[in-house]
């Protein structure tokens, strides 16, 4: 029996570009279910998986944890939320990862947004989070900067024309852009 595929936008943009933030404002408006990858590799962390301190060595330096361990939880959460649309937000970050999602789930995303912002204002972004994120301290910002040029940069070009979004302005003109791509302006 045939069933329906879910519904897939990624959700890309440097470190502190706002991926996080404009997420939780297309869920209120769109009936998306958010996932994070960050977040679900942090929950993972916490809960004493055995990849744990693996999780935590890698994102301490800013890398990249293996596909096969970021795409089960996608896809438990995906399994567990019983909806069928989706924001995968800080995922796809290098060809591997998009490669392996493709192959494994068989989904293509809809569209992918690309919050695009310059290292200056994401590093006072972070900086200025207050969140106790481990990884939010200037050496290991640095160092996520430098894997998202090399490695997560080539995946949004691999996208290219599909929702390139100023991610330089306030939060609420930020989103008026978002809301034309999910929303398109009736001609
Ligand atoms: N803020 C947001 N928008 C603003 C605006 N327009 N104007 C002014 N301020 C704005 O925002 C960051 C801060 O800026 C907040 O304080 C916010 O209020 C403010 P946020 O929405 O949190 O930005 P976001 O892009 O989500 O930043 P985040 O730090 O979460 O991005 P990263 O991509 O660095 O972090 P993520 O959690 O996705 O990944 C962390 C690590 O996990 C990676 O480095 C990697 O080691 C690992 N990882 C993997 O290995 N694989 C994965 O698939 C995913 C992650
Ligand atoms: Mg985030």
């Amino acid at each position: 029996l045939a069933e329906k595929k879910p519904k897939v936008v990624f959700v890309l943009g440097g470190p502190g570009s706002g991926k996080g933030t404009q997420c939780e404002k297309i869920v209120q408006d769109f009936g998306y279910t958010h996932l994070s990858a960050g977040d679900l590799l942090r929950a993972e962390k916490n809960s004493g998986s055995e990849n744990g301190i693996m999780i935590q060595n890698m994102m301490n330096e800013g890398k990249i944890v293996p596909s096969e361990v970021t795409i089960k939880l996608l896809q438990k959460a995906m399994l567990e939320s019983g909806n069928d649309k989706f924001l995968i937000d800080g995922f796809p970050r290098n060809e591997e990862n998009r490669a392996a999602f493709e192959a494994v789930t068989k989904i293509e995303p809809e569209f992918v947004l690309y919050f695009n912002c310059s290292e200056k204002e994401m590093e006072r972004r972070i900086l200025n989070r207050n969140q106790g994120r481990e990884d939010d301290n200037i050496e290991t910002i640095r160092k996520r900067f430098k894997v998202f040029l090399e490695s997560s940069l080539p995946v949004i070009e691999y996208y290219k024309g599909k929702g390139k979004i100023d991610a330089a302005k306030p939060v609420e003109e930020v989103f008026e852009e978002v809301k034309g791509i999910f929303n398109p302006p009736e001609v």
